[in-house]
């Protein structure tokens, strides 16, 4: 009886500091590249809280390196539309745009079907912003 109430004692005792106990955040790398001059890529080490969007992070990384800028517009039904890095502007009548792709620890190579203000990264994934023609 005496162990059991313990043990209880012991669970209350923990429970507040689970509940507010810190989530480890999620480190990914953001990597610039640009086909159409054949740069040579740029690679940015960011993070974002669990479950965190890639816009989230998008943002951390430009307030906290003054080498990575961006902006974006708001569509009224998909949200924010990746509009420039770093400078560079996609423009419609040259056909041009950021495209958004992901590289997996695997080494997969995947093109999401949300835009920056729905993707959830993954730890340890090389987010790809790739300035390209459609
Ligand atoms: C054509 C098209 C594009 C073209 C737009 C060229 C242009 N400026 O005309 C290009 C190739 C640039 C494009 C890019 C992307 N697209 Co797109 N695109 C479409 C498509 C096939 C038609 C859009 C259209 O012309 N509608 C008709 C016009 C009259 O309506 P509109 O509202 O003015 O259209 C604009 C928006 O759709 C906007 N747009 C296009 N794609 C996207 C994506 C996002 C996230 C946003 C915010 C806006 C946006 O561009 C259009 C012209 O201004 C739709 C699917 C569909 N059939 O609707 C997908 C669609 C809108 N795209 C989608 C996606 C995911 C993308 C990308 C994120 C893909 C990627 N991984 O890179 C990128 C955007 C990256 C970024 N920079 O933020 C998704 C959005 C889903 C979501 N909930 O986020 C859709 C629904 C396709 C899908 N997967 O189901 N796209």
């Amino acid at each position: 009886m005496l162990p059991a109430l313990l043990s209880a004692a012991l669970l209350l005792l923990q429970l507040p500091g689970t509940l507010t106990q810190a989530r480890a955040a999620v480190p990914f790398d953001v990597v610039v590249e640009n086909s159409l001059l054949q740069t040579k890529p740029v690679t940015f080490s960011t993070h974002v809280e669990q479950r965190g969007i890639l816009l989230g992070a998008l943002k951390t990384l430009s307030a906290s390196n003054a080498n990575f800028k961006f902006t974006y517009t708001e569509h009224p039904d998909y949200g924010p539309y990746l509009q420039s890095v770093n400078g560079v502007a996609g423009i419609d009548a040259d056909h041009t745009y950021w495209e958004l792709l992901v590289e997996t620890p695997d080494g997969k190579t995947i093109r999401p079907d949300v835009g920056i203000g729905c993707y959830i990264p993954s730890a340890h994934q090389r987010i790809i912003l790739r300035f390209t023609k459609w």
